[in-house]
């Protein structure tokens, strides 16, 4: 197997929105982020992935962006850009920029011109489609409610929009568009950022006779009409010709609707398209039919079976991101662990996973110090364009009998938000993210969940990152080892082994608030390594949510 950077590192994603706030504007900017490179480093991070940081009108907070060759005033200048990619590279560590480009903002110059006239030089630079019969050119539901059609007075046509209506899709057949896209990817590699995680890279090419949606499932939507098109590996395969292919740099695909039987046709070694895709199956794996504020129950071997999948998929000729959590999700320690009894020693189990597992590692910022969903009550707390869409829905769906109460309780399990709000430094006001007025609430466990009091505590989270990083950064095993996962007869323990050049690991995980027996003889010439309970382990005992990893 080839080694690469890109393998052996472990990425940090950091929301620039939310990390630090330098100039009291209570918006996180760029030289927040230089501030607290120390920090980063301080925990082994290798490769830092800054979720868009270009001109934007923040309808979907940098993900609608307006001109992909300037920083976003809100975080700074392209000096402070230069600056912080200086003291990146300085301390040994890499940038991946957001890329996104299966939509821009509709106040891009190209969506500006492009809706003027149907015979402007841009207008082919979006889908546009006249009204069928005086109606919608087809049923196609957006990601955020509502229509993806939006209609445009001037021309008397509609433009597809998968995500809001302020972020027109692209049209990827037009050849001016890609090489458009093409020149903005040398532009940031020619300054010398290290590589991209591309936005919803699986939507780039879209059937173009249009079917109708037949279901209401969207994650059936997304996988029969939005995901996988017809042209997507001809446009990826152009992409790593004409640009990849010729720098040193890293190409992490989002890939909502790639199902792991099509991962190789995206990442294989042979394929020359991306490196890696960061996956969907566990980040869905509790959306009902209508998406993410339709919850449902999930079984934990469901959860497991993805890593799996996919890890029996990527073994021979791929790679994997491991991944718990993202800007888009609630916090994995209040997702997958238990944020109230066992918070602490849950979010040291779900670190072991995301770091011993085969696959390239990625932590959100704040996941280091167990950050937990925040408990907002009032509509007027949030700030997701997404929330605000389904609440607006569900209000007008509702025949007067909206409860409000019931919408937010859901939003407080399942709102992107819950990973938005600002990184937690210190018990200071806001969290320390700020001097300002914060654009969005800080959680108010900061003052016993926050960066200072867990770097003075040699049991906190974030020395156990600390421990869990350094430990696999000793051994290539965790890396390009092997893995056999073993399941027992205890839904909840969770073990695999890791095995390279003769060398072992075994990492077991109990995935319970109850203590659970192993039914597993550990090897007397096992040596623990690292455990989430400071005392001796029990043997056959695991305690709730206890991980423990050996060496042999
Ligand atoms: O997300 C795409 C995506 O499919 C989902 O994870 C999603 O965020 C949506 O909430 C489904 O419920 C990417 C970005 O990560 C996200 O922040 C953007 O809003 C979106 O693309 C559009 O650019």
């Amino acid at each position: 197997m080839r080694k690469t950077w890109w393998k052996e590192g472990i990425i940090y994603q950091i929301y620039p929105r939310s990390f630090k706030d330098s100039n009291g504007d209570g918006v996180g900017d760029l030289q927040g982020i230089i501030s607290k490179l120390d920090h980063i480093q301080a925990l082994g991070i290798d490769i830092l992935w800054l979720s868009p940081i270009y001109q934007s009108p923040n309808d979907d907070n940098g993900y609608d962006i307006s001109d992909y060759y300037r920083i976003m005033d809100d975080f700074g200048s392209m000096e402070d850009f230069d600056l912080l990619l200086e003291e990146i590279h300085k301390r040994g560590m890499r940038l991946l920029m957001d890329l996104v480009v299966n939509h821009t903002s509709d106040e891009h110059m190209w969506f500006q011109e492009a809706r003027k006239s149907k015979d402007n030089p841009y207008r082919d630079y979006y889908v546009w489609k006249a009204p069928v019969d005086g109606e919608l050119p087809n049923n196609w539901p957006s990601f955020f409610g509502g229509s993806a059609w939006e209609y445009d007075d001037l021309t008397e046509e509609y433009y597809l929009h998968l995500f809001t209506r302020k972020q027109p899709d692209l049209n990827w057949e037009n050849p001016k568009v890609r090489q458009e896209v093409y020149d903005i990817m040398r532009f940031w590699l020619d300054k010398g950022v290290d590589g991209f995680r591309m936005d919803v890279i699986s939507l780039l090419s879209k059937q173009q006779d249009f079917p109708p949606v037949t279901t209401d499932n969207f994650q059936e939507i997304i996988l029969k009409h939005y995901a996988n098109g017809p042209r997507i590996h001809e446009f990826l395969q152009e992409m790593y010709e004409e640009v990849l292919h010729h720098y040193d740099a890293v190409s992490i695909g989002e890939g909502v609707g790639i199902p792991a039987e099509k991962a190789l046709e995206y990442v294989g070694d042979d394929r020359k398209e991306l490196d890696m895709i960061y996956h969907f199956g566990h980040m869905f794996i509790d959306h009902g039919p209508m998406g993410r504020m339709d919850p449902t129950a999930y079984s934990l071997s469901s959860f497991y079976e993805v890593f799996e999948s996919w890890d029996n998929i990527l073994a021979e000729k791929g790679w994997g991101s491991i991944y718990l959590g993202n800007h888009d999700f609630p916090r994995m320690v209040s997702r997958f662990g238990d944020d109230q009894a066992y918070w602490k020693e849950s979010a040291k189990l779900l670190a072991t996973l995301v770091l011993t597992l085969r696959g390239t590692p990625t932590i959100y910022q704040g996941d280091e110090i167990g950050m937990t969903n925040v408990p907002f009550n009032s509509i007027e707390d949030y700030r997701d364009v997404e929330l605000f869409n389904a609440f607006q829905s569900s209000k007008g769906e509702s025949n007067g009998q909206f409860n409000v109460q019931a919408f937010i309780q859901v939003a407080q399990k399942q709102g992107r938000d819950n990973a938005r709000t600002p990184m937690q430094w210190t018990d200071e006001v806001h969290g320390g993210f700020t001097k300002g007025s914060p654009w969005i609430k800080a959680n108010p466990n900061f003052t016993y969940i926050n960066v200072e009091a867990q770097q003075e505590d040699p049991d906190s989270i974030f020395h156990y990152y600390r421990k869990l990083i350094g430990i696999r950064k000793k051994d290539l095993a965790w890396i390009y080892g092997d893995q056999t996962v073993m399941r027992g007869e205890v839904e909840s323990v969770y073990r695999f082994l890791r095995e390279f050049e003769g060398r072992k690991k075994y990492v077991v995980l109990n995935f319970s608030n109850h203590i659970q027996s192993m039914h597993w003889e550990i090897p007397v010439e096992a040596k623990l390594l690292l455990s989430n309970y400071s005392d001796e382990d029990r043997g056959g005992e695991l305690r709730p949510w206890e991980a423990r990893i050996y060496e042999m």
